[in-house]
């Protein structure tokens, strides 16, 4: 008999860095979201839409709840992550391989009771079966209510068994998307966004906090999209750090931007980034909307 073709949302939360968006990528097999070894990248939520024969997954990647500081930014970047935890069919908990700290119990407090819960144990690479069996029989004990799957984002492990657990947790209904959609977001998001994630990537701690991507012009020539954006950052120092000696390091923000979009955009891609400075942007809201967070 023909299993019924199941549907739903899952939402995928957790603290900072234990690697939400890097599972959103494996799951959907595209590098959607932007990662870093940094605290805090992921500024804006967004879907990722994996669709088989039999089901379609829906990922919600959000910011990690920020517990540190109390700026603006930040307090919109907590009421978006607990507004996508209302309408959504599943939770997924991500935690790293031995590690349960304070951070975490935060988040596990800030769970919906009655929603499913998958308790994703990541970065199983990190550490050696013998750590691992007793993490996890911690894990299952602690949160008894939660179906517990390590994986590997990184490497994908266990990436089929956390697919079949989920399927079971979502309900039968036909695709909302169709089924070759990757992600509710447009190729104009997703330009800003690998821009920012090499700020991130390249640059030390000061700057990526502090600046935000901007994208000024968007064109769609067929096989070409012509991207002109703007990095915005706090202070002039920081404008000089990110275009670097002679420009270098600008020129290798943009280039390595610049191949991750044709990578997904399957096409080629001119493009073209200046470095502004306004200070004091973080903290203003209507800028903050600006550049494209949600008032929450
Ligand atoms: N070793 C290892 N590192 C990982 C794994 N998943 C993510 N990471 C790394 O953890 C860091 C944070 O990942 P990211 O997806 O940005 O975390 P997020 O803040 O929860 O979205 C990045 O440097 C990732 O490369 C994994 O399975 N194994
Ligand atoms: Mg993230």
């Amino acid at each position: 008999m023909k299993e019924a073709f199941r549907c739903g949302t899952i939402a995928i939360v957790g603290r900072p860095n234990v690697g939400k968006s890097t599972l959103l990528n494996t799951l959907v097999g595209q590098k959607l979201a932007i990662t870093s070894r940094k605290p805090q990248t992921t500024r804006h939520r967004l879907l990722g839409i994996l669709t088989t024969g039999d089901t379609q997954y829906i990922f919600v990647d959000t910011p990690g709840f920020q517990t540190e500081h109390g700026g603006t930014l930040n307090r919109m970047l907590n009421r978006n992550v607990q507004r996508s935890l209302q309408d959504v069919d599943v939770v997924m908990w991500v935690v790293e391989a031995g590690v349960l700290g304070p951070a975490d119990y935060k988040v596990a407090a800030l769970l919906p009771d009655k929603m499913p819960l998958v308790l994703v144990v990541n970065k199983i690479d990190r550490v050696s079966e013998a750590e691992l069996l007793p993490f996890l029989q911690r894990c299952g004990s602690e949160f008894e209510r939660a179906e517990i799957v390590p994986v590997s984002a990184e490497q994908g492990r266990n990436k089929d068994e956390l697919l079949a657990v989920l399927r079971k947790l979502l309900p039968e209904q036909p695709a909302i998307y169709p089924e070759d959609e990757l992600t509710d977001r447009n190729e104009r998001f997703l330009a800003a966004e690998f821009i920012r994630e090499k700020l991130f990537r390249l640059l030390g701690d000061e700057v990526p906090y502090g600046s935000a991507v901007v994208i000024d012009q968007f064109k769609d020539e067929g096989n070409l999209r012509r991207i002109y954006a703007s990095i915005i950052v706090e202070k002039p120092g920081q404008k000089a750090i990110v275009i670097g000696k002679g420009g270098a390091k600008l020129k290798e923000i943009a280039t390595a931007a610049r191949l991750d979009m044709e990578k997904l955009f399957g096409c080629k891609v001119y493009l073209e980034v200046w470095v502004k400075v306004r200070s004091g942007w973080s903290e203003n809201e209507n800028l903050l909307r600006s550049f494209g967070y949600d008032a929450g």
